[in-house]
C-alpha cells in the first residue's frame, strides 16, 4: 500500500469526516472494510494483533498480521505511529483505539 492509498484508506474509514481515527480503527478497515467497530471487536482486535501479551502492540506484531495482507511502504508503516502518543514504540489499548 503506498502513502497515496493509505491516505484514501483513512478517509474512507473516517466517516464523519473529523480526520480523526485510532490505530486500532484503521487496522481493523485497513483487513476488513465492511467491519462494523465495536469495543468487543476493538478489543478482540487489540488481543489478536499482541501476540506476546505483553499489552502493547509494537509495530512488528501489527506487520506480522497484516503486512502479510497489506502491502506499505516503510513510510507509510512509520506514518501509522503517528498514533503512538508516548513515543515508546508500542501501542497500548488506549492509543489502539
Ligand atoms: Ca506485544
Ligand atoms: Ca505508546
Amino acid at each position: 500500500m503506498s502513502d497515496i492509498e493509505l491516505d484514501r484508506t483513512l478517509a474512507a474509514v473516517d466517516d464523519d469526516q473529523t480526520g480523526y481515527l485510532t490505530f486500532g480503527e484503521f487496522l481493523v478497515a485497513s483487513v476488513n472494510p465492511k467491519e462494523i467497530l465495536t469495543k468487543e471487536r476493538m478489543q478482540a482486535c487489540f488481543k489478536s494483533f499482541d501476540e506476546d501479551g505483553s499489552g502493547s502492540v509494537s509495530l512488528e506484531e501489527v506487520k506480522a498480521v497484516i503486512g502479510k495482507q497489506v502491502k506499505m511502504s516503510n513510510d507509510a508503516w512509520r506514518k501509522l505511529m503517528q498514533f503512538d502518543d508516548d513515543n515508546n514504540q508500542e501501542m497500548d489499548y488506549e492509543e489502539f483505539c
